[in-house]
């Protein structure tokens, strides 16, 4: 919102009730004379003339909120609502009006969203493109890109906003603690939670190649039992272990990225027994790689000595957001008020600019 900007808006909506409220959100001041009324002390109260067409009271609630209370009933309500609209105060929600209002320094809707965006992203790999939108927004025609294709790759984009969640599974003891630990001391922003309920269960976010991603590092699993019935026996000992499968498995689901560990001492798990989804990406990596070579793995990494961490750091952020999608230079739906289900920029991307 310009310095200048005020928003009213209809905070009885059918004008039905015996009193009516319009409330004044920005420049208050500027609003209240626009339509011949005398601005008043914040916190002050006063019976007033409204514009000649009724008489009520004007409250001033603060520097940047007024309230304007006609006698309800449509013909009152409408015709203040006008004389507001005439005299230049945009109408507009009780949202868009906190929106601005959020952010005075926003020239319209769309930066007063991209700074709210640019407060809520977590992924440097944000700033840039954030900066960028309502340039590319006030440049889009509402057809080419077209909005599914503006959708599409807003959904991956959208995760330079929220923290994908990746999760790395596999067998016990192939080192995924260690290689979660050997990626946190080389990453700028962790945020360690507490344990979960059961064991092992444990979620940081991790800056990998500019992009943050929530890791979660999982209980190991052993292997299902028709592979190894021996093995199932054991797991079903121990119900604490069970339980931590279980809960491992639940958070594999979860994932945008799964990350399948192997090793070759301990071998692997199939997708299948971590309870991976149809669909779910995966990323199958070879861990203590220094103890020897895993086949079948699409990177091999050995947290000891940092061998492959960089490789797989680069890996992840091209599964998450792709250099394809970063760089895209259509507009970008960081907030989904941007876009409508039609497919037709909503009322705050027409009322922008
Ligand atoms: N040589 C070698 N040893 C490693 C490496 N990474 C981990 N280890 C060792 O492997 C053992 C198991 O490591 P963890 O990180 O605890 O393995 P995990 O997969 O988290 O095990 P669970 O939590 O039981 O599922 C530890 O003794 C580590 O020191 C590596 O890259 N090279
Ligand atoms: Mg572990």
């Amino acid at each position: 919102m310009s310095a200048s900007a005020c928003i009213c808006e209809l905070m009885t909506p059918g004008g039905v009730g015996a009193v009516a409220i319009i409330q004044l959100i920005g420049d208050v001041e500027r609003g209240l004379r626009s339509v011949g009324l005398e601005p008043l002390e914040v916190g002050a109260v006063a019976l007033r003339d409204l514009c000649g067409v009724d008489t009520g009271l004007v409250i001033r609630w603060s520097e940047s909120c007024a309230q304007i209370t006609p006698h309800g009933g449509r013909a009152t309500t409408f015709a203040l609502m006008n004389r507001l609209a005439d005299a230049g105060v945009e109408v507009g929600s009780a949202e868009r009006a906190a929106l601005r209002s959020r952010w005075p320094e926003a020239e319209d809707d769309i930066e007063a969203m991209m700074l709210d965006a640019l407060a809520r992203a977590r992924s440097p790999l944000a700033i840039d493109l954030l900066l960028d939108q309502p340039r590319r927004w006030r440049a889009w025609n509402g057809a080419e890109p077209h909005p599914n294709e503006v959708r599409r790759v807003s959904s991956i984009l959208n995760r330079l906003i929220t923290p994908p969640t990746v999760v790395a599974v596999g067998r016990p003891n192939v080192g995924k603690s260690t290689l979660v630990n050997a990626l946190a001391r080389r990453s700028v922003s962790i945020v360690v939670d507490e344990p979960g309920a059961t064991r092992d269960h444990v979620g940081v976010t991790l800056e990998l190649d500019g992009l943050a991603v929530r890791w979660i590092d999982t209980p190991g699993i052993r292997p299902t039992p028709a592979n190894e019935p021996e093995a199932q026996a054991r797991e079903s000992s121990d119900a604490i272990e069970r339980e931590a499968a279980a809960l491992a498995r639940e958070v594999a689901a979860s994932a945008d990225l799964l990350i399948i560990c192997v090793d070759a001492t301990e071998g692997g798990v199939e997708p299948v027994e971590v309870g991976a989804r149809p669909g779910q990406e995966l990323m199958r990596i070879g861990t203590r790689a220094d103890l020897g070579e895993t086949p079948g793995a699409e990177i091999a990494t050995a947290a000891a000595t940092g061998d492959g961490l960089q490789e797989l750091i680069g890996a992840v952020r091209e599964r998450l957001a792709p250099a394809a999608g970063l760089g895209w230079p259509g507009p970008w739906a960081f907030d989904e008020r941007l876009i409508a289900s039609s497919g037709k920029a909503t009322a705050l991307r027409h009322d922008a600019g």
